[in-house]
């Protein structure tokens, strides 16, 4: 089983140190992940975006689909690696992630999520690659993924 580290907290995220950091821009941000099912979760479905205001706060949403009804927590992360730059879905290989607020399915299998950083919170994003997780909780509260999608990028504003 795959081992998911968590960073937890702005100081963790920030002594993880990100020497590829990118400055404020007046433009808003958004990354957007389509996320689908594992083998072993092929109904799992969703998707993520997330957006970094001109302030520089965040706002993260979150819909997931196909789980299990009424099946409790799943964590959520957007992952990455300060090791290497191109970490993946494919891979599972973003050791390090950005928690984002826990899911919970409803009657219908369905879950959304919404998650606030402030640009104090969350200054700098890393500059390789990002995916999104969605993780089983079972056995163990974090398990293996069962959906994921890669992140990709749409900058919009006036440079
Ligand atoms: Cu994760």
């Amino acid at each position: 089983m795959k081992k998911v580290g968590i960073v937890i907290g702005v100081a963790s995220l920030m002594t993880l140190g990100f020497g590829l950091v990118t400055a404020h821009s007046a433009n808003s941000n958004v990354l957007y992940a389509q996320a689908v099912g594992s083998k072993d979760s092929p109904n799992v479905r969703g998707s993520m975006v997330f957006i970094t205001l001109a302030s520089g706060d965040r706002e993260v949403f979150v819909r997931v689909a196909g789980l299990e009804p009424n099946s409790g927590v799943y964590a959520n992360h957007v992952h990455f690696s300060n090791q290497i730059p191109d970490a993946s879905c494919e891979g599972q290989n973003g050791e390090d992630a950005i928690p984002l607020r826990n899911l919970v399915a409803d009657a219908r299998g369905t879950a959304m999520g919404y998650t606030y950083f402030a640009a104090t919170e969350l200054p700098d994003l890393p500059t390789g690659k990002l995916y999104f997780n969605v993780h089983s909780n079972k056995p163990k509260p974090i398990g293996d993924y069962i959906a994921c999608g890669n992140v990709s990028t749409v900058t919009s504003g006036t440079p």
